[in-house]
């Protein structure tokens, strides 16, 4: 596949963004608490929090925005939707959310009974607390190698099923509520799952009656990976790999803030109609009405559209050579960071980058911040901070990766933006012996990722 030499787009409206100083910047920090979900964005350059939501709607979804039908139900948007969602994904039963934990919302409500495992490759965090919600229990059973940042291979999201079997048989079939696969990998650096992976969890699933869902929100950017790397699909369009992923799944969560290229929105899509008529009514409690699911018709119109956007596959190229060009600089100039380098983010080696911290003073929030200082970069510390507390212990929780992510919005920055993020990610790395380490100075008792602000040690 040849990434086309520039942006394939060209640039209709455009958004200021601020330069700011060292000066201000450390002033910043320090009134921010050394947390940057505390910054106000409009104090951040160049913003790679996160890639959710954060994208650019192209014309025609913004012309699509237009011709949104507001009826409460029946929306004549609601079915441009699900046609699309089934041409595309090939699930009839459509259930809109207001995001993507929305739908997890739904589907453990349905689902999970008090006690049962819900086993996935690695679950993202809302689907995990969806799960612990409802008294189920999360479990992440990757291939061992996605712990491993430094592990070339092309398919780190895969499930271990050999592991998944041995968990079923031990905990008995009664005991799992259903398997869960989150393509592309997000918390495990953005790793694409190979099919062959899926087409084994699927006779798993079978094997033991078990239910088999994707969360899909990243599904394009994984069949790119799939054309790319896995034998056998390098002539086939994406599209069609989109289609073979989920013919092997019984339904799917939706976050559209990720490969439907809209700012909000969300979906639960199943093959059941069983089950759509189970979880309609938890729909109706929880988000809205079946057909709009807490958007306005005018939300449904543009992530369809995006949804019919995303399979562009110089789109896709180039999105995902934006992120691998970024990393390359990385590793060109020896910054540590995760291999292979994943679909929406690279993600840096805070324990390799920092080894002078120890683990105890946070180096990958340390880091993060070091980057905003140098360049008003914000990323978002994957690590300690945000592993938080045993809820039963109290105790600090030490993930094996201690990282920072660095996630790129789709097609909101161009190249010059990258090169400046690698120029600062290389001034940091210049100066990491001077990092110090932070120390909490106040913890809230829940997600103190979000709130928790800290002080630099002095030494
Ligand atoms: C992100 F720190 N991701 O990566 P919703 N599944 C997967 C996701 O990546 C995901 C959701 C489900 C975010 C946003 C985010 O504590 C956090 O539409 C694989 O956000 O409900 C979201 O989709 C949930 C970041 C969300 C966080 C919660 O940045």
């Amino acid at each position: 596949m040849t990434i086309p030499p520039a942006e394939p787009y060209r640039i209709k409206v455009v958004e200021p963004i601020r330069w700011t100083t060292r000066e201000e910047r450390v002033r910043l920090l320090a009134e921010a608490g050394w947390n940057l979900f505390r910054l106000r964005a409009e104090d951040v350059t160049i913003d790679l929090l996160t890639d959710s939501g954060t994208g650019a709607m192209s014309d025609r979804q913004w012309a699509a925005l237009m011709v949104g039908d507001e009826a409460y139900a029946g929306s004549r948007s609601f079915y441009r939707l699900r046609e699309t969602v089934e041409d595309l994904f090939g699930f009839p039963h459509l259930l809109p959310t207001h995001q993507g934990r929305g739908a997890e919302h739904i589907l453990c409500t349905v689902l999970v009974r008090p006690g049962q495992h819900v086993i996935g490759n690695m679950h993202f965090d809302t689907t995990r607390a969806h799960i612990e919600h409802r008294g189920g229990i999360a479990d992440d059973l990757a291939v061992e190698a996605i712990h491993d940042p430094t592990a070339r291979l092309p398919f780190k999201g895969d499930l271990d099923v050999v592991r998944a079997e041995a968990l079923i048989g031990d905990v008995g079939r009664e005991q799992v509520a259903f398997l869960h696969m989150t393509v592309t990998c997000n918390s495990g650096g953005g790793q694409p799952v190979s099919l062959a992976n899926l087409r084994a969890v699927r006779q798993l699933a079978d094997r033991y009656g078990l239910p088999f869902f994707l969360d899909a929100c990243r599904i394009a950017e994984n069949a790119f990976f799939i054309k790319e790397r896995e034998p056998g699909y390098a002539e086939r369009s994406v599209a069609s790999i989109i289609r073979e992923i989920c013919d092997l799944a019984d339904g799917c969560t939706f976050s559209g803030k990720k490969d439907a290229l809209v700012n909000i929105g969300g979906f639960l899509a199943v093959r059941d109609p069983a089950l759509y008529d189970q979880a309609a009514p938890w729909g109706v409690l929880f988000e809205g009405f079946p057909t709009y699911g807490g958007l306005a018709g005018r939300d449904l119109e543009a992530m369809a559209q995006g949804l019919r956007e995303v399979v562009d596959e110089h789109y896709l190229a180039w999105r995902i050579g934006q992120v691998r060009w970024l990393g390359e600089q990385m590793l060109d100039r020896g910054i540590p960071i995760v291999e292979l380098i994943g679909g929406h983010a690279v993600f840096l080696d805070a324990l390799r980058f920092l080894p002078h911290l120890p683990r105890g003073q946070y180096p990958g929030q340390a880091l993060a911040c070091a980057l905003y200082e140098d360049g008003g970069v914000r990323g978002v510390e994957i690590g300690a901070v945000m592993a938080g507390r045993d809820p039963l212990t109290k105790q600090e929780r030490f993930p094996r990766l201690e990282l920072v992510r660095l996630a790129i919005p789709r097609r909101v920055y161009t190249q010059s933006h990258m090169a400046v993020v690698a120029d600062t990610a290389t001034a940091t790395f210049r100066r990491r012996e001077t990092i110090r380490g932070l120390r909490i100075v106040h913890e809230p008792p829940t997600l103190r990722h979000f709130m928790a602000r800290f002080e630099p040690l002095l030494s």
